[in-house]
């Protein structure tokens, strides 16, 4: 019955049935959260790292009606080129997609649900969706965080998306019982810095350690993700000033344009982008590069 809609590439589907680490990947990120070409270039590079880590990695988009767990290099050239023009897939959009056969970009949340099916336990992404700054007047909040609730697969991240409200994305996290890790740090990162001024539940020193607390909550049967934060690189890091007055200025002219929706982090992350000269979009691939990294660490020790 799944094989009607789970498209699990040959290589993937081996390294799984070997119970070998296996990180999944998701595509919204190339298609609406970076510009072609540096868009492919990221996540053909993302890929390579996961593999010189020790991992095979399975970057997962809806192609053809199918949920495609392991894109081949022409697929990321295609998601990669179409940018906008491919449908931003999070769950409520899945049924429609592939009784429809539209191609579509998975979010983290529609990410998770394919690695789930797969038997995939562990996700590198850059940021993860939340509650955005004003969600009491919006409601905006991303489809991410219910399905870390509820789908067991562990998200490594350099945190939630600065764009977002950090203090209300926490508050959802503890209300849903969702861990917050720190990969080294007591604090949360934030995205593009390490600082946010916030703490993570708990600080884990190593990988072995994270993948540890991951069988441990799914052995009993906790239902549900995980979300392991990692800071970007000291070295790689903007400065926490500038890019608030960068975001609050995004967030500004979102609001004079009546952005809202699906549509609101493609633009708040293409409009940082043009605000910082192109600094945020450095910072954003080096920090997916460091989380792939540490992915792939974790799922060899899960594999064990
Ligand atoms: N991480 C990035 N860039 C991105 C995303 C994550 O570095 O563009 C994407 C993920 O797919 C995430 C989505 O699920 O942004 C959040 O969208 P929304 O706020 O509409 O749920
Ligand atoms: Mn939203």
């Amino acid at each position: 019955m799944i094989e009607n809609y789970l498209d699990i590439n040959p290589d993937v589907r081996d390294t799984l049935a070997q119970n070998r680490p296996v990180v999944a990947l998701e595509s919204t990120i190339i298609s609406h959260g970076m510009p072609y070409p540096q868009n492919k270039e990221t996540a053909l590079l993302v890929e390579q790292i996961v593999r010189d880590n020790g991992a095979i990695p399975a970057t997962i988009a809806i192609i053809n009606g199918k949920i495609k767990v392991g894109l081949n290099n022409d697929e990321i050239d295609y998601l990669a080129r179409s940018g906008n023009k491919i449908v931003k897939a999070s769950r409520r959009d899945i049924p429609y997609l592939l009784s429809k056969k539209i191609d579509g970009a998975t979010t983290v949340a529609s990410t998770m649900i394919a690695a789930d099916l797969a038997g995939i336990r562990v996700f590198a992404t850059g940021g993860i969706g939340g509650v955005h700054r004003g969600a009491s007047q919006s409601f905006d909040i991303s489809a991410d965080l219910q399905e870390l609730s509820n789908t067991n697969v562990a998200v490594v991240c350099a945190g939630i998306k600065a764009i977002l409200d950090l203090g209300l994305t926490l508050e959802y996290l503890e209300t849903f019982g969702i861990p917050v890790l720190g990969y080294k740090t007591k604090e949360l990162p934030a995205f593009y810095t390490q600082k946010s001024g916030f703490q993570v539940n708990y600080k884990m020193n190593s990988a072995s350690e994270i993948a540890k607390l991951l069988k441990t909550k799914w052995d009993l049967n906790l239902k549900g993700g995980v979300l392991i934060t990692n800071p970007i690189p000291k070295e790689k890091q903007l400065d926490y000033k500038i890019m608030n007055t960068a975001i609050e200025a995004a967030i500004t002219e979102e609001k004079k344009l009546g952005i809202k929706g699906k549509e609101s982090t493609p633009f708040l992350l293409a409009k940082v982008k043009e605000l910082t000269g192109g600094l945020s979009l450095k910072a954003n691939i080096e920090l997916v590069y460091n989380n792939a990294k540490l992915a792939a660490q974790i799922a060899k020790y899960y594999a064990k």
